[in-house]
């Protein structure tokens, strides 16, 4: 089986991040270890005031020691939300020395959604995700973030293919070998815009005025399963697009919704 490093915050209540990787990647037959980088009570969004946050950096050092001299390998890391900027410089020696050759290294910058940082991050923290994006395979922008890692004024009039389009192959410039842009509105649309080695891709699905915690997780997660279990960039797409519009439904028309996250649950069994 390929063993996936998951190195994202276990947000204990809240579905995000890891607890949302897990089991997605567990349904694509996939091995999912985890190096976390922090622990919270609950994930930072405002639902959630007060969160508790338990910074992982010295066990994460600890952790990566001991599994070189274990001589462990990973097929793939994928990277989200990490917490502090000291974790960068970690990353980029489990991504040398824990990663097969052909291992593949996902990149959700996880740093900030509808024009604003995350409570806690500021530019520095965005600045050092560019070391990661640096060597990355696949990274996962949404808007937000594109606009703050290549220092453009946000605009709430909508992010459109065009605009995606052209933020994706700035970004690239920064080392990503594929850009996915996440949260394009193409007319009544939603869905995410790729640029890569082979060429661009598009994908939409139906669009829900509604704000959920956890989309872009659930989004990142399903694509990586599927391109470790096929390698298909456009089938990816695709799938990943669809599973969260399709999950978003699915928590609004549950007889118990929830506001800060989706039910991608009870759709796990049609990936
Ligand atoms: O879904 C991204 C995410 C991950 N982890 C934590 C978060 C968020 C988004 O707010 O707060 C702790």
């Amino acid at each position: 089986m390929q063993n996936v490093l998951v190195v994202q915050d276990i947000s204990c209540f809240g579905k995000c991040s890891t607890t949302v990787a897990l089991p997605i990647l567990s349904h694509y037959q996939l091995t999912a270890s985890i190096l976390p980088t922090a622990i919270l009570s609950t994930h930072t969004g405002p639902e959630f005031p007060g969160f508790i946050f338990t910074d992982l950096y010295s066990h994460m050092e600890a952790t990566i020691q001991h599994w070189m001299d274990l001589g462990l390998k990973f097929d793939a890391i994928y990277t989200g939300y990490l917490g502090e900027e000291e974790h960068v410089p970690l990353l980029l020696e489990v991504i040398e020395k824990l990663l097969y050759p052909t291992g593949k290294v996902f990149v959700d910058p996880a740093f900030g959604d509808h024009g604003e940082l995350y409570s806690g991050f500021d530019k520095a923290y965005v600045e050092t995700q560019k070391q990661l994006i640096a060597v990355s395979d696949y990274i996962f922008p949404n808007y937000t973030e594109a606009c703050y890692l290549l220092d453009k004024d946000y605009r709430d009039d909508g992010f459109s293919p065009i605009l995606a389009q052209e933020l994706a192959e700035e970004l690239r410039l920064f080392g990503a070998q594929n850009v996915i842009m996440t949260g394009v509105r193409n007319t009544d649309q939603i869905g995410a815009l790729m640029v890569g080695d082979k060429g661009s891709f598009e994908s939409y699905a139906e669009f829900f005025d509604q704000v959920f915690h956890g989309t872009g997780d659930v989004f990142a997660s399903v694509f990586v399963g599927e391109m470790m279990q096929s390698n298909q960039e456009e089938a990816a797409l695709n799938q990943a697009t669809k599973f969260v519009s399709q999950a978003i439904q699915m928590t609004l028309n549950d007889q118990d919704p929830i506001r800060y996250a989706v039910h991608f649950e009870k759709l796990l069994g049609t990936l």
